[in-house]
């Protein structure tokens, strides 16, 4: 049985003592507390989207001063992927600013995913929605992950983004499903959601059948030029809050502790990780925005006895919500 919002927003509203106690309990259970899970991102394609998501430098109808980039051949791609390797990322994700590729578009990205591959690496692209047989191509490629979230509630999915749907999102998350790669799927908060839409998205997340292996919670990069730029910033506790519950409704995925990093003092981090994230993007830049440098991490990481997590842990995560 899945869980619903209201029983999600019963979670939010714990004491934060008893919130955080909770999902930290339920994260120990499952994981090697004091290990983090390190990916490193590469725009491969960046700028001139066709969408409207209400947050992203890199749609064509705002102006950000992104510049409009080509594919970026593959000896670049495979340049940053071995520095990355050679930093201790164990996971290489690349990124493109698509509605979805077209066939054209997917062949030399395949080729990508085959030479990140062999370099011993964890493979995941996010391409925007998939078409009828892609999925399956990238799969043979060699693709260990597929990045493709839901961003926010149902409900509120208009108020951000208009070009494509929900259902268009949960139509490929079906398909890489369907090909048997893993599923990256998480969202963003600090959009202008109420707490109840925060807790409308966990618990679509947490409704997916079987859950994703990895779930992104991103805080919003107000970025200049977009339509979310003057968004108040959340209450940094209120992320806290959002972490744990991630944790408590999807208790054997990597919460990933994504976007918005940059701007989070170490003691906001460390609560996060106490909290239940257990994965980061390592590198000094996500995809078009700063990340904290890797010298930052490196220093995080030894303050708070935090190592590397090796390859994959476990498997795909039974569905079951450590509250039902
Ligand atoms: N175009 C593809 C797509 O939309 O699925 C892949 C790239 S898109 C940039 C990947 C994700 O990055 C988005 O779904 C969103 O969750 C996150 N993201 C993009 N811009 C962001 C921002 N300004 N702040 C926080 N997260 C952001
Ligand atoms: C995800 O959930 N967050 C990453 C990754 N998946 C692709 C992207 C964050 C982008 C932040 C804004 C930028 O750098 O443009
Ligand atoms: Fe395009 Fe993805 Fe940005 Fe939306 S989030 S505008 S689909 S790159």
């Amino acid at each position: 049985m899945a869980i619903r919002t209201a029983e999600v927003e019963a979670l939010f509203a714990l004491p934060f003592n008893d919130l955080l106690f909770r999902a930290h309990a339920v994260h120990r259970a499952h994981f090697d507390p004091n290990a983090v899970q390190v990916s490193t991102l590469l725009s491969i394609k960046t700028g001139g989207c066709s969408e409207d998501c209400g947050y992203c430098s890199q749609s064509a109808r705002y102006q950000t001063g992104v510049d409009n980039d080509t594919l970026m051949p593959l000896h670049e791609v495979v340049s940053a992927a071995r520095a990355a390797r050679e930093r201790g990322a164990t996971r290489f994700c690349m990124g493109a600013a698509w509605r979805g590729p077209k066939d054209k578009d997917l062949k030399p990205v395949l080729e990508m995913v085959r030479a990140v591959k062999a370099l011993g690496l964890e493979t995941c692209t996010t391409l925007g929605m998939l078409r009828e047989g892609q999925a399956e191509q990238l799969k043979e490629a060699g693709l260990d992950y597929y990045n493709h979230n839901l961003d926010t509630a149902p409900d509120f999915y208009r108020e951000i983004i208009t070009s494509h749907d929900y259902d268009d999102r949960l139509d490929t998350l079906g398909r890489v499903r369907e090909a048997g790669i893993k599923v990256c799927c998480g969202g963003i908060v600090g959009l202008g959601e109420s707490r109840a839409q925060r807790a409308g998205l966990i618990a679509e997340l947490a409704g997916l059948n079987p859950p994703p292996e990895s779930v992104p919670i991103n805080l919003l990069v107000r970025i200049p030029g977009t339509p979310r730029s003057d968004q108040p910033a959340l209450d940094p506790l209120e992320f806290v809050r959002t972490i744990a519950v991630t944790r408590l409704c999807l208790p054997a995925s990597m919460v990933r502790l994504s976007a918005g990093r940059e701007s989070m003092p170490d003691h906001l981090q460390a609560l996060c990780f106490f909290a239940g994230a257990n994965s980061v993007f390592y590198g000094d830049k996500l995809l078009t925005t700063p990340n904290p440098d890797t010298d930052r991490d490196l220093a995080l990481f030894a303050s708070l006895g935090l190592h590397p997590m090796a390859g994959e842990q476990g498997t795909t995560p039974a569905a079951t919500c450590a509250v039902l």
